[in-house]
Protein backbone atom coordinates (compact mmCIF):
# COMPACT_ATOMS: atom_id res chain seq x y z
CA UNK A 1 0.00 0.00 0.00
CA UNK A 2 2.05 3.15 -0.68
CA UNK A 3 0.27 6.81 -1.11
CA UNK A 4 -1.48 8.19 -3.81
CA UNK A 5 -1.02 11.40 -5.95
CA UNK A 6 -2.98 14.83 -5.70
CA UNK A 7 -2.70 18.78 -6.98
CA UNK A 8 -3.82 21.94 -5.39
CA UNK A 9 -6.12 23.49 -8.04
CA UNK A 10 -5.82 26.95 -6.52
CA UNK A 11 -2.32 27.12 -8.52
CA UNK A 12 -3.88 27.14 -11.37
CA UNK A 13 -7.21 29.68 -10.30
CA UNK A 14 -6.24 32.48 -11.72
CA UNK A 15 -4.67 31.16 -15.08
CA UNK A 16 -7.40 29.08 -17.20
CA UNK A 17 -10.90 28.03 -16.52
CA UNK A 18 -11.44 24.63 -13.71
CA UNK A 19 -12.53 22.60 -16.72
CA UNK A 20 -8.93 23.21 -18.52
CA UNK A 21 -7.15 21.99 -15.64
CA UNK A 22 -9.41 19.05 -14.53
CA UNK A 23 -8.77 17.96 -18.65
CA UNK A 24 -5.06 17.98 -18.05
CA UNK A 25 -4.53 16.90 -14.88
CA UNK A 26 -6.83 13.85 -15.82
CA UNK A 27 -4.06 13.67 -18.39
CA UNK A 28 -0.96 13.91 -16.65
CA UNK A 29 -2.29 10.40 -14.11
CA UNK A 30 -2.98 12.48 -10.76
CA UNK A 31 -5.15 10.44 -8.31
CA UNK A 32 -7.48 13.18 -6.67
CA UNK A 33 -7.44 16.83 -7.21
CA UNK A 34 -7.72 19.41 -3.76
CA UNK A 35 -10.27 21.93 -4.61
CA UNK A 36 -10.16 25.40 -3.76
CA UNK A 37 -12.45 26.42 -0.49
CA UNK A 38 -14.16 29.42 -1.81
CA UNK A 39 -17.25 28.13 -1.27
CA UNK A 40 -19.02 31.42 -2.00
CA UNK A 41 -17.82 32.27 -5.23
CA UNK A 42 -18.64 28.99 -6.69
CA UNK A 43 -21.57 27.35 -8.28
CA UNK A 44 -21.84 24.39 -6.28
CA UNK A 45 -24.12 21.90 -8.48
CA UNK A 46 -22.16 23.09 -11.61
CA UNK A 47 -18.67 22.37 -9.86
CA UNK A 48 -19.72 19.20 -9.00
CA UNK A 49 -21.60 17.87 -12.34
CA UNK A 50 -18.37 18.96 -13.64
CA UNK A 51 -15.86 16.92 -11.65
CA UNK A 52 -18.65 13.94 -11.87
CA UNK A 53 -17.93 14.18 -15.48
CA UNK A 54 -13.99 13.91 -15.00
CA UNK A 55 -14.88 10.93 -13.20
CA UNK A 56 -11.85 12.23 -11.04
CA UNK A 57 -12.05 12.03 -7.39
CA UNK A 58 -11.19 15.16 -4.53
CA UNK A 59 -8.71 14.71 -1.88
CA UNK A 60 -10.30 17.61 -0.21
CA UNK A 61 -10.40 21.02 -0.11
CA UNK A 62 -7.69 23.47 0.44
CA UNK A 63 -8.38 26.13 2.95
CA UNK A 64 -7.52 29.61 0.78
CA UNK A 65 -5.51 31.64 4.00
CA UNK A 66 -3.62 34.39 4.41
CA UNK A 67 -2.38 37.24 1.84
CA UNK A 68 -4.10 35.24 -1.59
CA UNK A 69 -6.64 37.70 -1.89
CA UNK A 70 -8.79 40.36 -0.04
CA UNK A 71 -11.42 37.53 1.20
CA UNK A 72 -8.28 35.19 2.53
CA UNK A 73 -6.71 37.80 3.81
CA UNK A 74 -9.16 38.59 6.32
CA UNK A 75 -9.60 34.83 7.55
CA UNK A 76 -8.28 34.82 10.83
CA UNK A 77 -8.78 32.77 13.86
CA UNK A 78 -6.87 34.12 16.84
CA UNK A 79 -8.55 37.60 16.87
CA UNK A 80 -10.14 39.81 19.36
CA UNK A 81 -13.00 40.95 16.63
CA UNK A 82 -15.85 38.60 17.43
CA UNK A 83 -16.77 39.45 13.63
CA UNK A 84 -14.34 38.18 12.01
CA UNK A 85 -13.58 35.27 14.16
CA UNK A 86 -17.23 34.26 13.01
CA UNK A 87 -17.12 35.04 9.95
CA UNK A 88 -13.58 32.60 10.10
CA UNK A 89 -15.49 29.61 11.75
CA UNK A 90 -18.70 30.26 9.09
CA UNK A 91 -16.15 29.73 6.49
CA UNK A 92 -14.08 26.94 7.73
CA UNK A 93 -17.98 25.37 8.12
CA UNK A 94 -18.98 26.19 4.71
CA UNK A 95 -15.85 24.08 2.99
CA UNK A 96 -16.29 21.71 5.55
CA UNK A 97 -19.46 21.16 3.69
CA UNK A 98 -18.48 21.79 0.34
CA UNK A 99 -15.94 18.76 0.98
CA UNK A 100 -18.67 16.63 1.81
CA UNK A 101 -20.88 17.00 -1.57
CA UNK A 102 -17.56 16.54 -3.22
CA UNK A 103 -16.88 13.49 -1.70
CA UNK A 104 -13.62 14.31 -0.50
CA UNK A 105 -12.01 13.93 3.11
CA UNK A 106 -9.77 16.72 3.93
CA UNK A 107 -10.12 20.28 4.79
CA UNK A 108 -6.91 22.67 6.37
CA UNK A 109 -7.09 25.28 8.45
CA UNK A 110 -3.84 27.52 8.77
CA UNK A 111 -3.83 30.24 11.84
CA UNK A 112 -3.66 33.50 11.27
CA UNK A 113 -4.40 36.19 13.86
CA UNK A 114 -4.82 40.36 14.18
CA UNK A 115 -1.91 42.52 13.56
CA UNK A 116 -3.15 44.42 17.41
CA UNK A 117 -1.92 41.05 19.01
CA UNK A 118 0.91 39.90 17.53
CA UNK A 119 2.94 41.13 13.99
CA UNK A 120 5.62 39.07 12.08
CA UNK A 121 9.30 39.67 13.27
CA UNK A 122 10.76 41.84 10.69
CA UNK A 123 13.84 40.76 11.40
CA UNK A 124 12.84 37.20 10.90
CA UNK A 125 12.89 35.95 14.31
CA UNK A 126 10.37 33.49 15.42
CA UNK A 127 7.69 34.28 18.38
CA UNK A 128 8.41 32.79 21.28
CA UNK A 129 7.11 29.37 21.93
CA UNK A 130 5.00 30.18 25.42
CA UNK A 131 3.24 33.32 23.42
CA UNK A 132 2.88 31.14 20.61
CA UNK A 133 0.69 28.84 22.60
CA UNK A 134 -1.07 31.43 24.74
CA UNK A 135 -2.20 32.23 21.36
CA UNK A 136 -3.49 29.31 20.49
CA UNK A 137 -4.62 28.14 23.41
CA UNK A 138 -7.56 30.15 23.29
CA UNK A 139 -9.10 28.98 19.79
CA UNK A 140 -8.88 24.94 21.12
CA UNK A 141 -11.93 24.90 21.97
CA UNK A 142 -13.93 26.63 19.17
CA UNK A 143 -11.16 24.31 17.45
CA UNK A 144 -12.82 21.26 18.92
CA UNK A 145 -16.41 22.07 18.24
CA UNK A 146 -15.31 22.56 14.57
CA UNK A 147 -13.97 19.67 14.13
CA UNK A 148 -16.75 17.50 15.51
CA UNK A 149 -19.00 19.34 13.31
CA UNK A 150 -16.44 18.23 10.49
CA UNK A 151 -16.09 14.57 11.77
CA UNK A 152 -20.48 14.13 10.97
CA UNK A 153 -19.50 15.07 7.67
CA UNK A 154 -16.89 12.34 7.30
CA UNK A 155 -14.60 14.89 6.91
CA UNK A 156 -10.57 15.47 8.52
CA UNK A 157 -10.04 18.67 9.77
CA UNK A 158 -5.86 19.28 9.82
CA UNK A 159 -3.68 21.81 10.88
CA UNK A 160 -1.02 22.88 8.49
CA UNK A 161 1.75 25.06 9.87
CA UNK A 162 3.10 28.04 7.67
CA UNK A 163 6.15 29.87 8.02
CA UNK A 164 7.17 32.95 9.86
CA UNK A 165 6.70 34.93 6.78
CA UNK A 166 2.98 34.26 6.54
CA UNK A 167 2.35 34.26 10.17
CA UNK A 168 3.90 34.59 13.89
CA UNK A 169 1.22 32.09 15.22
CA UNK A 170 1.23 28.35 13.70
CA UNK A 171 4.67 28.12 12.39
CA UNK A 172 6.00 24.66 12.85
CA UNK A 173 5.20 21.23 12.97
CA UNK A 174 5.70 21.35 17.13
CA UNK A 175 2.89 24.35 17.09
CA UNK A 176 0.73 22.70 15.05
CA UNK A 177 1.40 19.11 17.14
CA UNK A 178 0.42 21.26 20.05
CA UNK A 179 -2.95 22.35 18.48
CA UNK A 180 -3.33 18.56 17.39
CA UNK A 181 -3.11 17.27 20.72
CA UNK A 182 -4.89 19.96 22.58
CA UNK A 183 -8.19 19.47 20.35
CA UNK A 184 -7.95 15.60 20.76
CA UNK A 185 -10.51 14.40 18.23
CA UNK A 186 -9.66 11.12 15.66
CA UNK A 187 -10.59 13.34 12.67
CA UNK A 188 -7.93 16.24 13.85
CA UNK A 189 -4.21 15.55 12.54
CA UNK A 190 -1.15 17.25 10.92
CA UNK A 191 -0.48 18.74 7.18
CA UNK A 192 2.99 18.99 6.66
CA UNK A 193 4.09 21.20 3.72
CA UNK A 194 7.50 20.85 2.24
CA UNK A 195 7.68 24.65 1.11
CA UNK A 196 6.86 25.84 5.12
CA UNK A 197 9.11 23.29 6.40
CA UNK A 198 12.44 24.22 4.65
CA UNK A 199 12.09 27.35 6.48
CA UNK A 200 11.25 26.21 9.62
CA UNK A 201 12.60 22.91 10.51
CA UNK A 202 15.94 21.60 11.32
CA UNK A 203 15.29 18.56 9.20
CA UNK A 204 12.19 18.10 6.97
CA UNK A 205 13.02 13.82 7.02
CA UNK A 206 12.98 13.97 11.28
CA UNK A 207 9.94 16.20 11.49
CA UNK A 208 7.98 13.44 9.28
CA UNK A 209 9.01 11.11 11.18
CA UNK A 210 7.92 12.77 14.41
CA UNK A 211 4.86 13.14 13.05
CA UNK A 212 3.18 9.55 12.97
CA UNK A 213 0.40 8.83 13.61
CA UNK A 214 -0.48 12.27 13.61
CA UNK A 215 0.08 13.61 9.93
CA UNK A 216 -2.32 12.92 7.05
CA UNK A 217 -1.56 14.89 4.15
CA UNK A 218 1.31 16.19 2.57
CA UNK A 219 1.64 19.62 0.50
CA UNK A 220 4.88 18.79 -2.30
CA UNK A 221 6.47 22.05 -3.73
CA UNK A 222 10.32 22.88 -3.83
CA UNK A 223 11.92 25.49 -2.01
CA UNK A 224 10.94 28.46 -4.79
CA UNK A 225 7.78 26.75 -4.61
CA UNK A 226 7.86 25.38 -8.04
CA UNK A 227 7.24 21.37 -8.62
CA UNK A 228 9.94 19.24 -6.94
CA UNK A 229 12.63 19.33 -9.28
CA UNK A 230 13.32 22.73 -9.51
CA UNK A 231 15.29 23.94 -6.41
CA UNK A 232 17.34 22.06 -3.75
CA UNK A 233 14.69 20.10 -1.20
CA UNK A 234 15.97 16.50 -1.11
CA UNK A 235 12.86 14.68 -2.01
CA UNK A 236 14.46 11.58 -2.06
CA UNK A 237 14.99 12.04 1.89
CA UNK A 238 11.24 12.83 2.01
CA UNK A 239 9.86 10.21 0.07
CA UNK A 240 12.30 7.47 2.20
CA UNK A 241 10.94 8.88 5.47
CA UNK A 242 6.88 8.71 4.23
CA UNK A 243 7.98 5.00 3.09
CA UNK A 244 9.00 4.63 6.64
CA UNK A 245 5.79 5.56 8.25
CA UNK A 246 4.00 3.62 6.04
CA UNK A 247 2.24 6.71 4.95
CA UNK A 248 -0.74 6.03 2.64
CA UNK A 249 -2.18 9.13 1.78
CA UNK A 250 -2.44 11.66 -0.55
CA UNK A 251 1.44 13.71 -1.26
CA UNK A 252 -0.57 16.57 -2.63
CA UNK A 253 1.29 19.15 -5.14
CA UNK A 254 0.54 22.47 -4.54
CA UNK A 255 3.14 24.35 -6.96
CA UNK A 256 3.08 28.51 -7.71
CA UNK A 257 2.17 28.23 -11.51
CA UNK A 258 2.82 31.59 -13.43
CA UNK A 259 0.64 31.04 -16.55
CA UNK A 260 -1.00 28.57 -18.64
CA UNK A 261 2.35 26.91 -20.30
CA UNK A 262 2.71 24.41 -17.11
CA UNK A 263 2.62 21.05 -18.91
CA UNK A 264 6.52 20.03 -18.70
CA UNK A 265 6.98 21.22 -15.45
CA UNK A 266 4.21 19.77 -13.56
CA UNK A 267 5.13 16.40 -15.83
CA UNK A 268 8.61 16.76 -14.71
CA UNK A 269 7.47 17.34 -10.90
CA UNK A 270 5.37 14.13 -10.81
CA UNK A 271 7.60 11.86 -12.70
CA UNK A 272 10.68 12.48 -10.68
CA UNK A 273 8.76 11.92 -6.95
CA UNK A 274 7.52 8.66 -8.71
CA UNK A 275 11.18 7.52 -9.88
CA UNK A 276 12.01 7.98 -6.00
MN1 LIG B 1 0.36 24.10 1.86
Amino acid sequence: MSWKYSITLSSFKDIEPLKTTLERMTMFGFDAVEMYGEPDSVDVSSIMDLFHSYNISISGITGMWGHASEESSGRKLVTRNKSIFFQTQDYIKKCIALCEKLDGKLFNVCLFSDDSLVQIDKNHARLSESLKRELMSTIIYPLREMSIFAKDRGVELLIEPLNRYSTPVCTTSADAMYVVKSIAQENVGLLLDTFHMNIEEDSIEYTIMKSRGLLKHIHLSDNNREMPGFAHINFREIVNALRELEFDRYMSFEPFVPNANYENDIRYGIELIRSL
